[in-house]
């Protein structure tokens, strides 16, 4: 049986202080080791992820990339198994595409040294935990920390450079988060957001506001969420996904340079601890680009009364993102 908690993270951290808050995972890493056994099956039927122990950075962007778009290059930074390709997820919204997340998309092998700081996938059914947790001591992204203003950790950032046939480029995506089902609207809000040519395109439908547990949840913008718990109970929402919770489908928009290269990141991480995994859903084929529909409107433009995106996503008084112990 292994010991993901404290005691081995004590060693392989140097005694990093960001996990000794909390303990949310030990007690189920203990019923799942027992239960599992040797070979950790997690996963519906028909539902599968290939990590980057496997597949590379471009692989990532080549199942991504859509109508009018080519790839020149993509890089990832983070833990190879913050990353993959996922297929069978239909219940999420996007049943194909790639997903990064601040834990690992694939289950832990108990056979493995390697893999002591997670125990199951953040995003393959059913949902099993409201407290899903990859703890693996990675660092921050400086980028979301200058947009959210909150030290974050166990940063997963895919850099793509594509060249669109046009102007306007779309990017389809759902976020979801261990988060969802208590920690929400506190001072766990997680990082993430969607760049084009570094402009945030990550924000709530109709507003400046960035995507968020914080800001599309139960009570905030609830037309855009979708809660798979009911109470204590993970089992209860119905969706076939280890998501907690998540948003609808949203879309990334911006305008470009048709034919000239553009740069796309895509980053999530955990803030305040590195506990509670954030998890983004990029769909296959999602990424593409169109003709521009007119100036008339301003849809999808920068800078056309869409605001900056710089406001945290969390603007509602929690200008603190200290150390706050949780009791889960
Ligand atoms: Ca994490
Ligand atoms: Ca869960
Ligand atoms: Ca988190």
């Amino acid at each position: 049986m292994k010991h993901p908690t404290q005691p081995s993270r004590a060693v392989r951290d140097g005694g990093r202080h960001r996990w000794t808050q909390r303990t949310v995972a030990s007690a189920v890493v203990t019923v799942l080791a027992a239960a599992g056994g040797a070979a950790v099956a997690q996963a519906s039927d028909g539902q599968t992820v290939t990590s980057l122990r496997q597949i590379d950075a471009e692989s990532l962007a080549d199942a991504i990339a859509g109508r009018n778009i080519d790839v020149l290059e993509a890089t990832f930074t983070g833990d190879d198994v913050q990353a993959g390709r996922f297929s069978g997820l239909g219940d999420t919204g996007l049943a194909r595409g790639v997903a990064l997340s601040s834990g690992s998309v694939i289950a832990s092998d108990p056979q493995s040294p390697d893999d002591v700081d997670f125990t199951r996938s953040a995003l393959l059914g059913p949902n099993t935990s409201l407290t899903t947790t990859g703890d693996l001591g990675g660092e921050g992204s400086a980028e979301l920390d200058s947009l959210f203003g909150a030290t974050n950790y166990d940063a997963a950032v895919l850099t793509m450079e594509v060249v669109p046939r046009h102007s306007r480029i779309s990017l389809r995506y759902v976020f979801g988060s261990e988060e969802y089902a208590g920690w929400a609207a506190r001072d766990y809000t997680d990082s993430f957001a969607i760049w084009v040519d570094g402009e945030p395109c990550s924000h709530v439908p109709g507003t400046s506001d960035l995507v968020s547990t914080g800001t599309i949840n139960e009570t905030t913008n609830s037309e855009e969420y979708v809660a798979n718990f009911s109470g204590n109970d993970p089992t209860a929402g119905g969706h076939d996904t280890e998501l907690n919770g998540f948003t609808q489908e949203l879309t990334c928009e911006a305008s470009v340079t048709a034919g000239e290269p553009a740069t796309i990141i895509v980053a999530v991480a955990d803030t305040a601890d590195g506990q509670l995994d954030s998890t983004v859903l990029l769909a296959r084929d999602g990424l593409t680009s169109s003709r521009d529909k007119g100036d008339g409107n301003g849809h999808g433009h920068k800078g056309k009364g869409n605001g900056n995106g710089a406001e945290p996503a969390s603007s509602r008084g929690h200008g603190h993102w200290g150390w706050h112990p949780r009791a889960v």
